[in-house]
C-alpha cells in the first residue's frame, strides 16, 4: 500500500508541468489581408516545419503588415504558454481576447530570430520545438489573433500552439488516494 501511493506521487510529479495545446485542429481565419501558401489549417496541425525549410516551402505565407490571423478556440481557455515558428528575420504579435471588454490584447511579443539562421525558426527556442514561452500570467480567452509587425514584408508562419496545464497531470495521485481511502475504510 506504501508502495502504490509513493508511485502516484512519482507520477504526478512526473506530469508536473505538462501542457496541452488547446489551439490544435481549431478554426483558423483571416481577419485582414490574405495569405498564400499552404492552407490556414496547417498552421494548428501539430506540425512544424524543420527548423530552416525556406520561407515559402510548406508554409503561410505574405507580403506587408496587414494580414492578420485568428484562431478560434471553440470554448473558453486559461492559456499560459505558446510556441509559434516563422519566418527568422520578422517580429510577429499574438493577442488574445479580451471576453470582458471584447478587445484584442497584446499576449506575444514573438521576436525577431535573424541570427538564428535563415528560413523557418521556432520561437521561444529555435532549437527546440518543445519549449513553450510562458506568459508573465495566465489569460482566460477564447480566441487570438497573430500577425508579421516588422521585418523584410516577407512573413510565414507554420504553426501556432497554445497551452493550458494538463488537467489529468495528477489523476495518478487522486486514483491512489481514492483506492488508500477504500482501503482504509
Ligand atoms: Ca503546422
Ligand atoms: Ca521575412
Amino acid at each position: 500500500m506504501k508502495y502504490a501511493f509513493f508511485a502516484g506521487l512519482v507520477s504526478c510529479a512526473a506530469a508536473h508541468g505538462s501542457l496541452v495545446n488547446v489551439a490544435f485542429d481549431k478554426p483558423v481565419s483571416i481577419v485582414a489581408g490574405a495569405t498564400s501558401g499552404q492552407p490556414l489549417p496547417t498552421l494548428v496541425d501539430g506540425v512544424i516545419r524543420p527548423r530552416g525549410t525556406l520561407w515559402t516551402r510548406g508554409t503561410v505565407y505574405w507580403n506587408g503588415l496587414t494580414t492578420t490571423i485568428q484562431i478560434d478556440l471553440q470554448g473558453e481557455f486559461r492559456i499560459v504558454g505558446a510556441i509559434v515558428q516563422g519566418d527568422d528575420n520578422d517580429a510577429y504579435r499574438m493577442w488574445y481576447h479580451n471576453m470582458e471588454t471584447g478587445d484584442f490584447e497584446l499576449l506575444w511579443d514573438v521576436p525577431n530570430m535573424d541570427g538564428f539562421g535563415n528560413g523557418m525558426q521556432t520561437r521561444q527556442n529555435p532549437a527546440s520545438d518543445a519549449e513553450v514561452f510562458m506568459f508573465a500570467s495566465p489569460r482566460v480567452t477564447d480566441a487570438l489573433r497573430i500577425a508579421a509587425v516588422s521585418g523584410d514584408n516577407a512573413s510565414s508562419l507554420s504553426e501556432i500552439q497554445v497551452f493550458v496545464p494538463s488537467p489529468a497531470g495528477c489523476l495518478p495521485l487522486a486514483l491512489t488516494g481514492l483506492l488508500l481511502r477504500r482501503r482504509r475504510g
